[in-house]
């Protein structure tokens, strides 16, 4: 047995990617609403205004997850649909889709693991300022203090954000993402101050109203640095750039140890004060004790890392992709490695259990004239990335869970639904599904807890 009994076998999905319902019964605007609506945005203009129509097939979408046989199914909650301008007044029809949803998780033994945040903003508060307004921590609580009170009785473990480097990075900085704005690297700083903190304030609004004893993390990217050999130089080289202190020159914000220190450990990496403390919000040392409010697991939404070595001198070699090396759909490399070393070098720094919120690829799916869906790179790919997270489980690192990223075929932001990520594939003309080959190969690993990998 190399995964423990308890080990947690599921899938995710994201609010603003599969319900569709965009404006129905009371929802409020979301910054994807809006930054979809934008000439050129997302892919051939499309948008998640219906898209995988599961704000009205939820039951059927359960009961696929069934016939699978999904321990747990990862799905966030539109903030909007909840409170539909962020803060105030709650849209009852909103929260009940989701306490609707909970129970129908339940009734088919599928454990619901919801996240409070993956990218759909409420719109009004972004004309607030968003992130950046100093209210925007308590705006965020008082959301999660809203749905906790509703669903807390049958709800016990939660992930309060999805990939903050992500929405703050692409919608902030790059503007890639919702709400497509690029702030400078000052103003960037102070709105990840105000994201840990929203964090930190969510943990607490949790442990403050939940029903039951609960399990509270977050689910970021995690950026992974692979070895590209076992030696000890590399080993260590590849872990020191995982989470390399940043400088005033080579700050992003996918920065590891800029978003996790502060979240695990308490406090900003020391180095990277010396460089980046001066953009920080006065007083700001006030806040990390909420911010490092304590968790139960970390979250890694893992796809791909990159390869470095290390010469005898302890100077950094990264290898690029081998000539016509493997890519996905969206030619993402293949690293299965990745799903060893990430969670390996996240669990000794700090000491948590760790859980992969994602991890999956993109594939030129159809359906075949035998009307099945035949993805065996999905297959491939899935069984070489679990047999290295279950090397990692065998050498004692705290494995908690695995959540295949996706259950279905979704709105892949800005490239809308051109890149197919589900175990189950969706028709978007008639919204059909069909349970892709890689589905039932991924029921087989569940029932076997991975034995069979
Ligand atoms: C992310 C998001 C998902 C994506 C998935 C594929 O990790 O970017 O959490 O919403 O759809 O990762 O890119």
């Amino acid at each position: 047995m190399s995964f423990k009994k308890d080990f947690l076998w599921g899938a995710a999905a994201a609010s603003y990617q599969i319900e569709g319902a965009w404006n129905s019964d009371g929802k409020g605007f979301s910054t994807w609403d809006h930054f979809a609506e934008k000439q050129g945005a997302v892919y051939q203009g499309q948008t998640g205004k219906i898209a995988c129509d599961h704000y009205n097939r939820y039951k059927e979408d359960v009961g696929i997850m069934k016939e699978i046989g999904l321990q747990s199914y990862r799905f966030s909650l539109s903030w909007p649909r909840v409170i539909p301008s962020g803060t105030g007044k709650i849209n009852e029809k909103g929260l009940d889709f989701y306490s609707r949803l909970v129970d129908e998780l339940l009734s088919q033994d599928i454990i619901p693991f919801p996240t409070l945040f993956h990218w759909d903003y409420p719109y009004e508060l972004y004309m607030k300022g968003g992130w950046l307004n100093p209210d925007s921590s308590d705006w965020f609580a008082e959301y999660t203090a809203a749905v906790v009170e509703k669903l807390s009785d049958r709800v016990d473990r939660w992930f309060t954000l999805n990939e903050p480097e992500v929405f703050i990075h692409m919608g902030h900085v790059s503007g890639e993402h919702a709400p497509g704005v690029k702030l400078q690297k000052r103003d960037t700083i102070r709105m990840i101050h105000n994201v840990l903190l929203s964090h930190g304030k969510s943990v607490q609004a949790i442990r403050e109203n939940t029903k039951q004893p609960a399990q509270v993390g977050m689910a970021p990217v995690c950026s992974v640095v692979i070895p590209h050999n076992d030696e000890r130089n590399t080993v260590k080289a590849a872990e020191k750039l995982m989470f390399a202190p940043d400088t005033e020159e080579n700050f992003t914000a996918w920065s590891n140890s800029w978003w996790l220190d502060p979240v695990f450990l308490g406090h900003y990496p020391e180095e990277s004060l010396k460089h980046l403390g001066k953009y920080l919000p006065a007083g700001y040392e006030k806040d990390m004790e909420i911010i490092s409010s304590p968790v139960d697991f970390l979250g890694n939404n893992h796809y791909h890392g990159y390869y470095v070595s290390s010469d005898d001198e302890g100077n950094v070699i990264h290898h690029g992709a081998p000539v016509g090396e493997a890519l996905t759909g969206f030619n993402w490399r293949v690293t299965p490695e990745g799903l060893y070393w990430g969670p390996k070098f996240l669990y000794e720094r700090y000491g948590k259990p760790i859980i992969i919120t994602e991890n999956g690829l993109s594939n030129k799916d159809w359906v075949s004239l035998d009307g099945k869906v035949h993805d065996p790179q999905r297959i491939d790919f899935t069984n070489r990335y679990l047999r290295q997270y279950k090397r990692a489980a065998e050498e004692g690192v705290d494995l908690a869970g695995y959540f295949h990223w996706s259950i279905i075929d979704n709105f892949e932001w800005a490239f809308g639904y051109r890149e197919r990520f589900g175990l189950v594939h969706v028709d978007f003309e008639t919204q059909k599904r069909t349970i892709k080959d890689s589905g039932y190969w991924y029921g087989d690993v569940i029932r076997s807890n991975g034995e069979n990998l």
